[in-house]
């Protein structure tokens, strides 16, 4: 088999995504996701730029020596655009290889290890009322694990929380890219969040129990002291994980808050190669690997974090925020149903008009996904519905001080 096309598909139905189409001799297709928030058309451009020329005539099957071959031979390796590249070629090429042999990918990958995979939802408030009253919403839609982001007195916008009022029965719709001509200002007061989150955790305990799994996103705000406090003031409130506690460009920051803290840690989102994680893993300074399909250069590296993770009890717990698309978020999901240290997946569920565009088969149930037993990924994009969203710059928002001084978003 042969590839004759590579198509790169930008469509923004309610938000950007940037899909590659991969087309063999044979008529058969595969789908990659390549979605970089913020900076969605340079990966397109280097996508159409610098990758497709070299995929015509390419054997699909040769996933593994396709993926050597655009990191290697691009010499600049490494960086979110070229791995979300190569993360959807890799993917299209699993599509692809999926649908020859008339299995879903997770079969190709080892077959499952579950019934499905567990999940968390996200929940947020302004106030303690209005976070419960999140937090029921998503027990009652089946999630068993819940995020939990509160603002905190003092700061106007904060990360995590739903703009929207959270009238019941509405779901909950955290979106931190805006269509703006520039990147939206937010505030922020370390100290001030620090000294509210603990009571804010102690108030959803009393609530809701100790079965109730709870996550917290610290967004890579603190630094590493601030983040072992924070960590050990947490402790009576059992959390599932404390993600992104530190920024993630200095690793060495965790060793610090885990000599503090037995809060699990959970890091990965921004992460691209097993060079940024490997001695998180092999130190054993971190729970769960948060990186995404779509950021970490595909299935194929995706799958040997974690093999390489299971060495150390280190689990998945995969970045599924709405930015990673349908076909991104299937790519994962065949990769937790296959591996032996899952740990839980994000899921943050797709837009309605979303869902148009990418026709999926997985299916939610009491709180286990399931990406589908069709051949391949499981997903296919909708190419009329996708052709009536044209693409609408978007930014992520950004951080400052009470003095005007840039922080960490
Ligand atoms: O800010 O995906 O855990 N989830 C997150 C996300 C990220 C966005 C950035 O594009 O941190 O909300
Ligand atoms: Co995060």
């Amino acid at each position: 088999m042969k590839i004759v096309a590579a198509d790169v598909v930008v469509t923004s139905p309610t938000r950007n995504f940037v899909t590659l189409k991969v087309t063999t001799d044979e008529g058969v297709t595969g789908l990659g996701d390549a979605t970089l928030n913020g900076r969605e058309l340079s990966v397109a451009a280097y996508l159409k730029e610098h990758v497709v020329p070299l995929l015509l005539n390419r054997d699909p099957a040769n996933i593994e020596d396709t993926w050597q071959f655009l990191y290697r031979s691009g010499y600049w390796r490494r960086g979110p655009v070229t791995m979300a590249a190569i993360a959807a070629v890799d993917m299209a090429l699993w599509d692809i290889k999926g649908k020859v042999a008339g299995m879903p990918v997770y079969q190709l990958l080892g077959g499952a290890s579950r019934r499905g995979l567990s999940t968390y939802g996200h929940a947020s408030g302004r106030d303690l009322p209005e976070l419960f009253d999140s937090i029921r919403h998503e027990k009652e839609h089946g999630f068993t694990a819940i995020r939990v982001q509160t603002s905190v007195p003092g700061i106007k916008a904060l990360y995590g929380v739903a703009a929207q009022t959270q009238a019941s029965g509405e779901r909950y719709d955290y979106e931190p890219a805006q269509r703006t001509a520039l990147p939206v200002e937010e505030d922020w007061d370390t100290r001030a969040y620090l000294r509210h989150l603990p009571g804010v955790f102690e108030a959803v305990r009393n609530e809701f129990g100790p079965e109730l799994a709870l996550l917290h996103d610290g967004h890579h705000r603190m630094t590493p002291l601030q983040a072992a406090k924070l960590g050990k003031d947490l402790e009576p409130y059992d959390l599932f994980w404390l993600e992104d506690c530190t920024p993630a460009e200095n690793q060495d920051a965790l060793r610090l808050v885990r000599q503090h803290t037995t809060t699990p840690l959970a890091i990965g989102e921004v992460f691209n190669t097993i060079y940024d994680i490997k001695d998180l893993i092999s130190e054993q300074l971190i729970d769960y690997v948060r990186c995404a399909s779509t950021h970490f250069g595909g299935i194929t590296p995706l799958k040997k974090v974690m093999d390489f993770a299971a060495v150390y009890q280190v689990k998945s717990g995969f970045h599924g925020p709405t930015d990673v698309s349908p076909v991104g978020l299937a790519a994962q999901m065949h990769v937790g149903m296959a591996i032996h240290n899952f740990g839980l997946q994000e899921y943050m569920e797709h837009s309605p008009t979303t869902n148009s565009v990418f026709e999926q088969s997985l299916t939610f149930v009491e709180g286990l996904l399931h990406p589908g037993d069709e051949p391949g990924l499981g997903v296919e994009l909708n190419e009329e519905e996708a052709a009536k969203y044209a693409y609408q710059a978007a930014y992520l928002p950004y951080n400052r001080l009470a003095d005007g001084t840039v922080h960490d978003w």
